[in-house]
Formats: structure tokens, C-alpha cells, sequence
């Protein structure tokens, strides 16, 4: 039976070690999209807008999505990955680009 501590002694008294049951969150990535139409200085404001990256970083992630078709921008919980999807989608679409955001589970 398991005491007050939470160890389970077993049949002589020895205390087996504790696996602490700390559950963590699923975690989601953000991913970009390439596509023909979207300036790459938009793209580049928006990384640095919305994902906290320095112009340097926002340019360097800008051309691997340009080059390979698609990159994470970010792992976040559910919850906030939504919502960078949705700040993103939203700001594209208020500049009339067609940049896509998507989020997809780790
Ligand atoms: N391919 C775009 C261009 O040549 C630039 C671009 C990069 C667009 C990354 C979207 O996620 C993107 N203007």
C-alpha cells in the first residue's frame, strides 16, 4: 500500500523510488507556408512580430520557408498556438496576402 510520501514500500520494507506524476501539456508547432504572392519583408515583419525573432533570425526563417516550401516557427501549447495561427492568418489577410499558418500537433 503507498503512504503518506507516496513511495510503495514493498513486501520488506524497502522504499522504491517516487516517479513523480507531473503530467505535461501536448505541445503544438506553428508552421509557415511558401507561396508566389507574399512579399518577403511581410513575411519577415511578421516573424518578428509574432514570434519574437530578430530581424537576422525573422530573414533566415523567411528564405528556409521560401527555399523548402515550409518551417516551424514555434512549439507552444495548444492554446497559444492557436492564437499565433489566428494573429497571423488575420494580419495576412487584413494586407491582402495569402500567407498561410497552420499548426499541427508534436
Ligand atoms: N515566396 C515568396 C516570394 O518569393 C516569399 C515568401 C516566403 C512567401 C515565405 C511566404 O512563408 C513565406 N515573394
Amino acid at each position: 500500500m503507498a503512504d503518506q510520501e507516496g513511495g510503495d514500500d514493498n513486501e520488506i520494507g524497502v522504499k522504491l523510488a517516487v516517479r513523480p506524476k507531473t503530467k505535461r501539456p501536448p505541445l503544438y508547432k506553428v508552421l509557415i507556408l511558401n507561396d508566389d504572392y507574399t512579399p518577403m519583408e511581410f513575411v519577415v515583419q511578421v516573424l518578428e512580430r509574432f514570434f519574437q525573432m530578430n530581424h537576422a533570425q525573422a530573414f533566415e526563417l523567411m528564405l528556409t520557408v521560401h527555399k523548402k516550401g515550409v518551417a516551424v516557427v514555434g512549439v507552444f501549447t495548444y492554446e497559444i498556438a492557436e492564437t499565433k495561427v489566428a494573429m497571423v492568418m488575420d494580419f495576412a489577410q487584413r494586407h491582402q496576402h495569402p500567407l498561410q499558418c497552420t499548426m499541427e500537433k508534436e
